[in-house]
């Protein structure tokens, strides 16, 4: 019998190389999907339609995370052995905007998905993941964060996550639940969201490289964050749950590089000045700032033996690569009909 794996948060960045990772590894997949009024499938499709690669080992399901109801029954009538919980209203702007819905979706349901667990009988069965975040470290206290550096949470986000972390290190200690916190740092991919700075920077030169944009609105430029590659991160989320025992661990590169940075090197790669397209938007700041984030993840690479091998330089080429692609596709769609369309 293959493993089942319920994975919440499916569509996204990370849910689509997770769910790529599990079906190599023979996994019967389950996501949940939100019903919405466009196809919001993009990134898992090529797993769902291709029957050469996984046939119907991947399920999807309709739920929301705000749904308390559906997540318990789903959890009945599935009864997964690993539960990886990547769903979550994942923007830090937004959150300042909508800090009671990100309360809710973020942190409240980690509640609905704990309580699941219990209520369809599979605390002592099932190995649970919850999605933590470098974002709960904040103003941080210690240079580099490790597991042991305290939370400062510095958005609605941040908040979210610190009450989900210590929710799942509750479950763990009151029920002897097998539950694990990634503190994952920023990671990047060219499936990244397009407005999360590292994308909508490589995404925009790439534009405007190929002659479809003319400038690029950015906010803080001094902000440094610790930048690894999502394809690899989502191995480490698998080997957390293939552990004797539940834990918290750090996942990092322990680099830090700052947004100018990341715009300098991914204009350089496309022979471009950036300080001829690249403009201040003060929209794009937040009310309070994470300045400074680089984990250090010894822990990881001591306990679990994994280590990062993709760094900056590498993950902003293959992100410059692959938005490179798309725009030329752009461009040559516009050529022969003369229609703008985004690929
Ligand atoms: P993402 O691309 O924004 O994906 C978020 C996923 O959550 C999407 O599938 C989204 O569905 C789903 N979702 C949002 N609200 C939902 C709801 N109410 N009910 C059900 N599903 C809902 O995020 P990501 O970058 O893959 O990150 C995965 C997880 O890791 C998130 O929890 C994030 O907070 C956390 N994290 C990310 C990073 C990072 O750097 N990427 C670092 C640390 C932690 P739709 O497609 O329908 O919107
Ligand atoms: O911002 C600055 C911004 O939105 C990075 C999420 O996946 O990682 C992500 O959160 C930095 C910030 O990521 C723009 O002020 C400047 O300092 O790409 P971001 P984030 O806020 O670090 C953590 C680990 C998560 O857990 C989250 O889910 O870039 N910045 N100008 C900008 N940021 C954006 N988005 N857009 C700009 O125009």
């Amino acid at each position: 019998m293959p493993k089942k794996a319920l994975i919440t948060g499916i569509t996204g960045q990370d849910g689509s190389y997770l769910a790529e990772l599990l079906l190599e590894k023979g996994y019967e997949v389950h996501g949940i999907i939100r019903r919405a009024s466009t196809f919001n499938t993009d990134r898992i499709d090529h797993l769902y339609r291709d029957p050469h690669v996984n046939g119907s080992k991947l399920h999807l399901h309709y739920g929301d995370l705000a749904d308390g109801s559906r997540i318990t029954k789903l959890l009945y009538e599935l009864k997964p052995d690993e539960i990886y919980n990547l769903g979550a209203q994942s923007h830090v702007r937004v959150s300042f905007d909508s800090p009671e819905y990100t309360g809710d979706v973020t942190g409240l349901s980690t509640v609905r998905l704990l309580e699941a667990i219990r209520e369809a009988g599979l605390t002592q069965d099932v190995r649970y993941y919850q999605a933590s975040s470098s974002e709960m470290f904040g103003k941080v206290q210690h240079v580099p964060q490790t597991e042991e550096t305290p939370f400062w949470p510095r958005s609605p986000y941040g908040c979210a996550k610190v009450f989900a972390f210590w929710l799942t290190v509750n479950y763990r200690e009151a029920y002897n639940l097998h539950a694990s916190n990634g503190i994952l740092f920023n990671h990047e991919s060219p499936r990244r969201g397009e407005t999360f700075v590292t994308r909508k920077i490589t995404r925009a030169a790439t534009r405007i490289k190929m002659g479809l944009q003319d400038k690029l609105y950015l906010g803080n430029l001094d902000a440094q964050r610790d930048w690894g590659y999502a394809k690899e991160y989502v191995e480490v989320m698998w080997l957390m749950l293939q552990q004797d025992k539940p834990d918290d661990y750090v996942c990092a590169t322990n680099e830090t590089h700052s947004v100018r940075d990341f715009v300098i090197e991914t204009f350089n790669l496309l022979d471009l000045d950036w300080e001829k397209y690249v403009d201040y938007d003060k929209r794009y700041e937040r009310p309070s700032e994470v300045d400074l984030l680089i984990g250090d993840p010894a822990k990881l690479k001591k306990q679990i033996g994994w280590e990062p091998k993709v760094k900056f330089k590498e993950l902003v080429k293959i992100m410059t690569e692959a938005d490179l692609e798309l725009a030329k596709q752009e461009h040559a769609y516009k050529e022969a009909t003369g229609v703008n369309k985004s690929f």
